[in-house]
C-alpha cells in the first residue's frame, strides 16, 4: 500500500531531543500519578481536520495537498481516505478517533443512497479498527453544512428539515454502536437564530429537546449505551447558538429532563468565543458531574473566530489537566484535536508536526498539573480559604438547616471581620514554580 506520511512511527526521545518528528515529553506507557500517560489523556483526531479540512478561509480556497484524494464524492474515494487516516493514526500513535457521517462518506443524492455510502465506510471503518485495536470515541452528524439546514436541524421552522436531520442522525448513532463507539455528540452547528423577528425561540427548544429524546429511544432501542455529549459554542455560524455555553446547556438539559443520559464535550476555542476560560467551562460542568470529552485547541485572542489552532500553549494544558486530574480523569471521553493546521501549513508532513505538538503540550500540562496536586500547597490553599465554613455554624449553612435570624445573632455577638487575602500573585508564582 502507498504510505503517504514521509516517516517512521514517531517516537518518545525525551527533552533533550531535537528531533521535529519525535516526542520530547509525550511517553504513552510512562506512570504520571499511577496511571499511563496515554490513559490520562486519550488522545482522538478528528476525521473532519485531518482528512476532509483543505485549509481554505473566508478569503481563498483551499490550500491542502491530499494527494491520495481524488476529489470526488465517489464511495472509492471515499474508501481509500480510510487507509491514509490509519496510516496516519499509527504513525503519530493515537488510538481514538472522531468522525461526522459526511465527512467519512459522500452525500449523494438522496438519503437512502447516502446510507449505503455509509454503511461501505463503516464496514471499512470497523476492518481498520479491528486490525489496529484503534477504537471510535465519538461519532456525530453534519446538520450544518448542506443548504437544507440554512435555518438550522433540530430547530429548523420546517418539520420536513426537521424530519431529514432525525433520520440522519438515526443513521449515524446506528453507525457508531457499529462501530462500538464509546459516545455520540450533538454539535448544534445551526441550533440558534440569525434575527428574533422570524424566530419563534419556545418551539425551537422544544423541538430540539423533543428531537434529543427521541435521539435517547433510538438509542435505547439498538443498545447503544454510551453517553451523548452536547458541545456547546456561543455563535458562529449563527449569530446565537442555543448551546452557547457550559452553563446554558445544564440548563436546557435540566429543564428538558434529558440530564441522565448527556454529558458535555468542551471545547477551548468554544468556551474562549463564548467569553469564559476553558478552566471555567470545566469547572462548571465538573461542579454539576457533567464532564463527558474535551475537543482539545485554541483560539487567537486577535482574531474574533473559531481558529481551531492545535493546543501548545503550556499554561492552558496545565489547566485543563488540573481540572481533568480533579474530576478522576475521563471514563468514555478523552482530548479529541478539533484542531486543524493553518493554510500556510499545507503538506501533509504539517499533520504531523501539528499533533506532536498538541501531544507534547499535554503531556507537559499533565505532569506539571499531577506536579502541583502532588505538591499539595494550591489545593490547601483552596481548603484553607473556606475553613471557616467548617465550623459548627458553616456546616449548618452548608447543610441548609441555618436561618437568617440565628446568623444575625451571630454577627452581632462578632466584631467586625478580618479582611483576609486572597493572594492572588503569590499563587500565581507558584503555578510558575512548576512550568
Ligand atoms: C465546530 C466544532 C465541530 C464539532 C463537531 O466548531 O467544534 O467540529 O466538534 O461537530
Ligand atoms: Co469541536
Amino acid at each position: 500500500m502507498i504510505q503517504y506520511f514521509d516517516c517512521d512511527k514517531i517516537g518518545y526521545e525525551g527533552p533533550s531531543s531535537k528531533n521535529p518528528l519525535a516526542f520530547k515529553h509525550y511517553n504513552p506507557d510512562e506512570l504520571v500519578a499511577g496511571k499511563p500517560m496515554k490513559d490520562h489523556l486519550r488522545f482522538a483526531a478528528p476525521y473532519w481536520h485531518v482528512m476532509r479540512n483543505v485549509l481554505g478561509d473566508p478569503f481563498g480556497g483551499g490550500t491542502a495537498l491530499m494527494p491520495w484524494d481524488d476529489g470526488s464524492d465517489s464511495i472509492e474515494n471515499a474508501l481509500n481516505r480510510v487507509d491514509v487516516f490509519f496510516e496516519f493514526l499509527q504513525k503519530i500513535g493515537i488510538e481514538f478517533y472522531c468522525w461526522h457521517d459526511r465527512d467519512i462518506a459522500p452525500e449523494l443524492g438522496d438519503l437512502a443512497k447516502s446510507n449505503e455510502a455509509l454503511d461501505a465506510v463503516v464496514a471499512k471503518l470497523k476492518e481498520k479498527q479491528t486490525e489496529t485495536g484503534v477504537q471510535l470515541l465519538w461519532g456525530t452528524a453534519c446538520l450544518f453544512s448542506h443548504p437544507r439546514y440554512a435555518h438550522g436541524a433540530a430547530t429548523s421552522p420546517d418539520m420536513n428539515v426537521y424530519a431529514y436531520a432525525a433520520a440522519q442522525v438515526k443513521k449515524a448513532i446506528s453507525c457508531t454502536k457499529e462501530l462500538d463507539g464509546l459516545g455520540y455528540t450533538f454539535w448544534g452547528g445551526r441550533e440558534g437564530y440569525a434575527t428574533l423577528l422570524n424566530t419563534n425561540m419556545k418551539r425551537e427548544l422544544d423541538h430540539q429537546a423533543a428531537f434529543l429524546h427521541m435521539a435517547v429511544d433510538h438509542a435505547n432501542e439498538i443498545g447503544f449505551d454510551g453517553p451523548f455529549y452536547i458541545e456547546p459554542k456561543p455563535r458562529e455560524p449563527s449569530t446565537h447558538q442555543y448551546d452557547s455555553d457550559a452553563a446554558a446547556c445544564l440548563n436546557f438539559l435540566r429543564e428538558y429532563g434529558l440530564m441522565d443520559r448527556f454529558r458535555l464535550n468542551l471545547e477551548t476555542n468554544h468556551a474562549t468565543l463564548a467569553g469564559h476560560t476553558m478552566e471555567h467551562e470545566l469547572t462548571v460542568a465538573i461542579n454539576a458531574g457533567m464532564l463527558g470529552s474535551i475537543d482539545a485547541n485554541r483560539g487567537d485572542t486577535l482574531i474574533g473566530w473559531d481558529t481551531d489552532q492545535f493546543p501548545t500553549d503550556i499554561y492552558g494544558t496545565t489547566q485543563v489537566m488540573l481540572k481533568v486530574l480533579e474530576m478522576g480523569g475521563f471514563t468514555t471521553g478523552g482530548l479529541n484535536f478539533d484542531a486543524k493546521r493553518r493554510r500556510e501549513s499545507h503538506e501533509p508532513m504539517d499533520l504531523m508536526y501539528a499533533h506532536i505538538g498538541g501531544m507534547d503540550a499535554f503531556a507537559r500540562g499533565l505532569k506539571i498539573a499531577a506536579a502541583i496536586r502532588e505538591d499539595g500547597r494550591l489545593a490547601n490553599f483552596v481548603k484553607e480559604r473556606y475553613s471557616s465554613f467548617d465550623s459548627e455554624l458553616g456546616r449548618k449553612i452548608e447543610a441548609g438547616k441555618c436561618s437568617f435570624s440565628e446568623l444575625e445573632q451571630f454577627a452581632l455577638g462578632n466584631s467586625e471581620p478580618l479582611l483576609k487575602s486572597g493572594r492572588q500573585e503569590m499563587l500565581e508564582n507558584l503555578v510558575n514554580e512548576f512550568l
